[in-house]
């Protein structure tokens, strides 16, 4: 065994790749050495220690698990995680790795049981080590193997003693040649990080089993075929026989058993038990019986279009990593199918295999993605890729040999992908080649394959959705070799990845998701991604807070760009999740400009009799009328509603009134579904019916006080115009703002997508605005009138501005404000938002309650908008803040036409919104934004912990704010939610409670 951690080589010593049944569905015995192995960490591979060391006295380490997070989130004693995205952290000298390079020394002891059976093999099986192991068993070097998300096993069989102890040592090194081939964006994490199992192999067992479960959607048949030839039967042993006791069937393994079967599909994973016997071993597996297929261009499952509405999932828990438990990945797969997510790939390697389990029952299409990133090549033009280096050929074919090998039999997965960002070159065709043979039943997937010449599929990452829109009508531009232009031009089309929901995100979802309904040709896609990967790790003062790339003191790192899921690192849905929710929605329900909605029927394969389709006409939160619609819609059908003609409308009155309609599910039809909730949404919709009446004509007048100021109601300004107190209130801050706290998309730290937008507003000095008044006088019909101008430093830019205030006649406790904002100079083609920023003195702010009328409950922006209805909704300023890994623009309530804030000493403060335009828009309410801190406090901040109310309720009320897009990685914001240096007027009532 001369292979080191620096050999460009195959696994040696192990057993050829096969199939993983799920756990308990062999008969064969089996024993978890999982638990507190004997652990020691060296700073090379060159240990020392000698594979016979028993290590009686080393450190305690949890298997599964990551040796760096071992005392997570307190210390960190075997150095700490690192992240890193595209760039090696180490010199690119391929296939060496820097001489420090931690190496961990494990050890276990174990005894079969007494009733280990008699004959037959034993394996030991390895499902994840990170990156480079080798295994010995009492002192006797067995295995060297890698693929750090592929499973090893190791024969040793004649290595055991009849009920002796013996010694397992395992040698793990942190960095490898493999990690040049394992450059995934996420933490380095080392170690045994998935479980170890003992295998008992009675002669005669069933060790591979490929299944082959076809649908045929024009007959209904269902065609089982268990392939003979990869059952490898020991001495003597008969061949397996096939049966599937539901549908009353049985044959020999190879035969193929024909029989009318339900099909599965991700809408409807049906699944039936298959039962593979010899005289020595059954193995059960939960078999769907589904047929994938290409036909013009278009993707198919059990014959008709399917439409990927997926994300890209990596391993991860906040505590341990990608050392995943059972309960974390049905959590996943649970917070998917609740968010009408139906599609995963498994980003960017095969993830643990029960997960795949969860998949094929729960319902959702798999592409299952080969362990392969080489994304540090990049830089250097691909010079050196193992992809296309000929020395690689064997390691990258057995990595995906393996993978396909081990997940062959998940109905769940529909396309197998080669690997990400690895480049192109000859090692694409070996794989392909590779995977074709073991599989040809599934579409090969690689968008690193630019043209397509190897896959079945073509995929793009972030391509914007207007190009999207070009290779939907099948237009886009022609590839320079015509055969392989015309080949992909017959290729469905994927987004492997798009959307990137890093911060505050994505916009511009919903364009996307209509540009896939629109064209048969897109398939649709993966929002990138599932989960922030923020570790847990504590502060000084032993606070626990999300911690990502250099919080643990790393040199090289790439930052936050590690929080870019739909899900906060614990878990908690983001607000990109609800309206990932909403824009996936399996029966949209769109209000339509002709003042009807459109009620469609999305799912593939079933119609809406599960669901009840309701009504509600309300104003704000208080309900008028509800009914419900008498809907059965086909599956791919859509119809248009409108309220009923006997339907009463009210007069206008204080808050809008909405006809909204649900689709709730009313009944689970299957095991499978029986975690949905009563009343679990699969769409919803509305139309405004009635606007609010206007705010009457104000009309008082100001007075002037003895100091030389002006009182207009509850507000009272000093003799220069500045607004001094409100509702009671000191007031710090008052004046027009154009500045938001950059999001992640904002600062864009792509390089590819141009320069950033945040860059461009701090160069107009939006961060730095000041104002300067011109002029102060009560005008003819008694307002108070101040003539200002807001600008940024070294910029003739500014914004003339003209406040109004004016007191309300009969409503002493009010005060009107009229704010006409007019920008002056040349401005960037954005601003960050146009309204007015208000800072109360208020020291129990974050405690302050709001109700408001608008749109809620969650944030939502011009891009992002989907899941927001219109309604009354309350919080407390706290829970109004989205507490984003990286702190940032969050939580703006649109629509808001009237909203009261609950101080804690009892009294209030209600802001009402009337006519508001936007150049030559004008719209319903305004954009509100509330915070217990600062813009700049949020801006400075790293993490949300450091977030510290400081006395003061900050309000954004803005007419208009601009969208968030995805330039962290994607395009930018789309026109349709750009926000310009407009003229804005806007008219606002404060009254005091
Ligand atoms: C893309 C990667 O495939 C993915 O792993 C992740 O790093 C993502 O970017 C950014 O979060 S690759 C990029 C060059 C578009």
């Amino acid at each position: 065994m001369t292979t080191t951690h620096e050999s460009v080589a195959t696994p040696d010593g192990v057993v050829a790749p096969r199939f993983r049944p799920p756990a308990g569905a062999s008969s064969s015995a089996t024993l978890s050495l999982d638990g507190e192995w004997r652990f020691r960490l060296f700073p090379h591979p060159e240990t020392g220690v000698d594979h016979a060391e028993r290590g009686e006295d080393w450190d305690r380490l949890a298997v599964p698990g990551h040796w760096q997070l071992a005392e997570a989130p307190h210390a960190w004693p075997y150095g700490v995680p690192e992240y890193n995205n595209v760039l090696y952290p180490f010199p690119v000298d391929p296939p060496h790795v820097p001489d420090d390079n931690p190496t961990g020394e494990y050890r276990t002891t174990f005894r079969l049981p007494a009733d280990w059976p008699e004959g037959g093999r034993t394996l030991l099986r390895f499902e994840g080590v990170d990156s480079w192991f080798q295994v010995a068993l009492d002192g006797e070097l067995l295995a060297t193997s890698h693929g750090s998300r592929l499973p090893t096993e190791v024969d040793l069989t004649d290595k055991l003693r009849d009920g002796g102890e013996h010694l397992l040592a395992v040698r793990v090194t942190k960095w490898s040649a493999m990690s040049y081939v394992e450059d995934q964006d996420q933490w380095w994490l080392s170690g045994i990080f998935r479980s170890v199992t003992l295998e008992h192999r009675p002669d005669g067992a069933i060790d591979d089993v490929r299944v082959h479960a076809g649908y045929d959607h024009t007959t209904g048949v269902g065609a089982l075929w268990v392939d003979a030839a990869t059952v490898v039967t020991g001495p003597g042993a008969v061949a397996a026989r096939v049966a599937v006791p539901e549908l009353g069937i049985e044959g020999a393994a190879g035969e193929e058993l024909r029989v009318a079967v339900e099909p599965w599909s991700a809408e409807q994973p049906r699944l039936y038990d298959v039962v593979v016997t010899t005289d020595t071993e059954t193995v059960t597996l939960a078999v769907g019986f589904r047929t994938v297929s290409i036909e013009d261009g278009v993707f198919l499952v059990n014959g008709r279009p399917i439409k990927l509405r997926g994300v890209n999932r990596h391993e991860f828990d906040p505590l341990r990593g990608r050392a995943v438990t059972p309960e974390r990945m049905l959590e996943d797969v649970l917070l998917m199918k609740r968010h009408h997510i139906n599609a995963v790939r498994t980003s960017h390697y095969p993830p643990h295999p029960h997960f795949l389990d969860l998949c094929d029952r729960y319902g959702l299409y798999v592409i299952d993605e080969n362990d392969l990133e080489t994304h540090g090549f990049l830089g250097e033009s691909w010079a050196g890729n193992p992809t296309d280096d000929p020395a690689w050929t064997e390691v990258l074919v057995d990595r995906v040999t393996r993978t396909v090998r081990r997940d062959a039999h998940h109905a769940s997965i529909i396309m197998w992908s080669l690997g990400n960002e690895a480049g192109g070159g000859r090692n694409v065709r070996a794989m392909a080649d590779a995977v074709r043979a073991l599989d040809p039943s599934r579409p090969i997937h690689y968008e690193g394959d630019y043209s397509s010449d190897d896959v079945d599929v073509y995929s793009r990452m972030y391509a914007d959705s207007a190009e999207v829109e070009l290779i939907g009508q099948g237009i886009e531009p022609p590839l320079e070799r015509a055969d392989a232009d015309s080949r992909r031009r017959a290729m469905p089309f994927v987004l492997c990845e798009y959307a990137h929901a890093m911060g505050n995100g994505p916009g511009g979802l919903a364009d996307y998701d209509a540009a896939f309904d629109r064209h048969a040709r897109l398939l649709g896609g993966f929002i990138w991604e599932w989960i922030d990967h923020g570790l847990t790790r504590t502060d000084a003062d032993g606070v626990e807070f999300a911690a990502y790339g250099g919080d643990f003191g790393e040199r090289f790192h790439d930052g936050t760009f590690i929080a870019d899921g739909l899900l906060l690192p614990d878990r908690t849905p983001s607000p990109g999740l609800l309206e990932t929710a909403a824009v996936f929605a399996p029966i949209r329900i769109d209000a339509q400009p002709d003042g009807t909605l459109l009620v469609r029927n999305r799912y593939a394969f079933r119609d809406t009799s599960h669901a009840e389709v309701g009504w509600t006409l309300h104003r704000g939160a208080e309900v008028l009328a509800t009914g419900t619609l008498d809907l059965v819609l086909e599956a791919g059908t859509e119809t248009v509603v409108r309220p009923p003609s006997d339907l009463v409308l009210p007069e206008p009155g204080e808050a809008p009134v909405w006809w909204t309609v649900r689709a709730v599910q009313h009944k689970a039809e299957s095991l499978e579904e029986a975690w949905l909730e009563p009343g679990f949404e699969l769409g919803a919709g509305q139309l405004l019916l009635v606007e609010p009446a206007s705010l009457t004509a104000p009309a008082g007048r100001v007075s002037t006080e003895a100091d030389g100021g002006f009182r207009a109601g509850p507000a009272r300004f000093d003799g220069r115009g500045d607004l001094r107190e409100l509702a009671g209130r000191t007031v710090h801050d008052f004046r027009v703002d154009a500045w938001r706290a950059p999001t992640d998309n904002d600062r864009r730290p792509a390089k590819w997508q141009g320069s950033a937008d945040e860059e461009k507003w701090r160069e107009a000095g939006l961060h730095l605005l000041a104002e300067r008044k011109n002029g102060v006088g009560v005008s003819a019909d008694g307002a108070l009138e101040i003539d200002a101008r807001i600008a940024g430093p070294a910029t003739r830019a500014g914004f003339a501005t003209r406040y109004r205030w004016q007191p309300v006649t009969d409503a002493p406790d009010a005060v009107d404000l009229v704010v006409d904002i007019r920008p002056e100079g040349r401005w960037p083609e954005s601003v960050a938002r146009l309204g007015v920023v208000l800072a109360l003195d208020e020291p129990t702010a974050a405690e302050t309650g709001v109700r408001w009328t608008g749109l809620g409950p969650d944030e939502s922006y011009a891009d992002s908008k989907q899941a927001a209805l219109g309604g009354s909704w309350q919080h407390t300023v706290a829970d109004w803040q989205t507490r984003y890994t990286h702190p940032q623009e969050n939580g703006a309530r649109r629509g808001v036409t009237s909203a009261v804030l609950s101080f804690t000493d009892g009294t209030g403060l209600r802001i009402d919104a009337g006519d508001v335009t936007v150049g030559a828009r004008s719209q319903l309410g305004i954009e509100l934004s509330l915070r217990p801190w600062s813009d700049d406090a949020l801006d400075r901040a790293a993490h949300p912990h450091e977030l510290v109310p400081d006395g003061r309720l900050w309000l954004h009320l803005d007419a208009a704010q601009h969208g968030v897009g995805s330039a962290a990685c994607g395009p930018g914001v789309l026109a349709n939610a750009q926000l310009h240096a407009a003229p804005v007027r806007m008219r606002l009532r404060f009254t005091t409670l």
